[in-house]
């Protein structure tokens, strides 16, 4: 957050956790499309394909900032940005009410000097960055297609502070993937949430 250095900036008046959920208590209050599964030991929300979930959170104290933290796994063949109309791009994007804040892609695919499926994250689409690029953790094996590999799916922590004032947010998520050639794609990539973090910010 922003530091006061003269009078004339904002300051943290109060910065108050509103919402955290890694659905270890199976609680999908406020959600929509709101569903569960246990993977690796963990309970997450998931697994999702070309699909929105959202939550919808009430009563929050004043505020005129949230700092919104999602947590997602990124699972099995993610082609990041490549626009073939085959494989890609695969977006990811995040928001809240009706306002879409965030719009990328991820790749989970081999990167090599001479062919690679760059993503666009941690930034907008369109950025070409390596695949895995700002991901919290990457030793991790497929959900389905490449479940017997090691390091086909991939953690991010994904971070938004938004301005924002009304007692009431729903904040959604979702992605549109093309696997035009796979027989099955759900299984050739999807994604799930470990954890979604709501943080109400005042400023004076
Ligand atoms: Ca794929
Ligand atoms: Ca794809």
């Amino acid at each position: 957050m922003m530091i006061s250095v003269t009078s004339c900036l904002p300051t943290v008046e109060t910065e108050q956790v509103v919402y955290s959920n890694n659905f270890s208590k199976l609680d999908l209050a406020g959600f929509e499309n709101g569903k569960l599964f246990v993977w690796q030991k963990d309970t997450l929300a998931g697994y999702y394909h070309n699909e929105e979930v959202s939550v919808a959170i009430q009563n929050l104290p004043a505020h005129n900032y949230l700092k919104i933290t999602v947590d997602v796994l990124v699972h099995d063949s993610w082609d990041g940005n490549p626009d073939d109309g085959i494989g890609g791009p695969d977006f990811w994007f995040m928001g809240f009410d009706n306002t879409e804040i965030f719009r990328t892609t991820f790749s989970n695919s081999p990167c090599e000097s001479t062919y690679c499926l760059y993503q666009s994250y941690p930034n907008d689409y369109f950025r070409q960055n390596v695949p895995k690029s700002g991901a919290v953790r990457t030793n991790l094996p497929g959900l389905c297609l490449f479940g017997a590999s090691q390091n086909y799916t991939t953690r991010y922590s994904v971070s938004k502070l938004i301005s924002h004032s009304n007692p009431n947010v729903k904040v959604f998520m979702g992605a549109e993937l093309l696997a035009a050639n796979s027989p099955d794609p759900v299984c050739d990539e999807s994604w799930s949430i470990a954890n979604i973090e709501v943080v109400a910010i005042q400023t004076n």
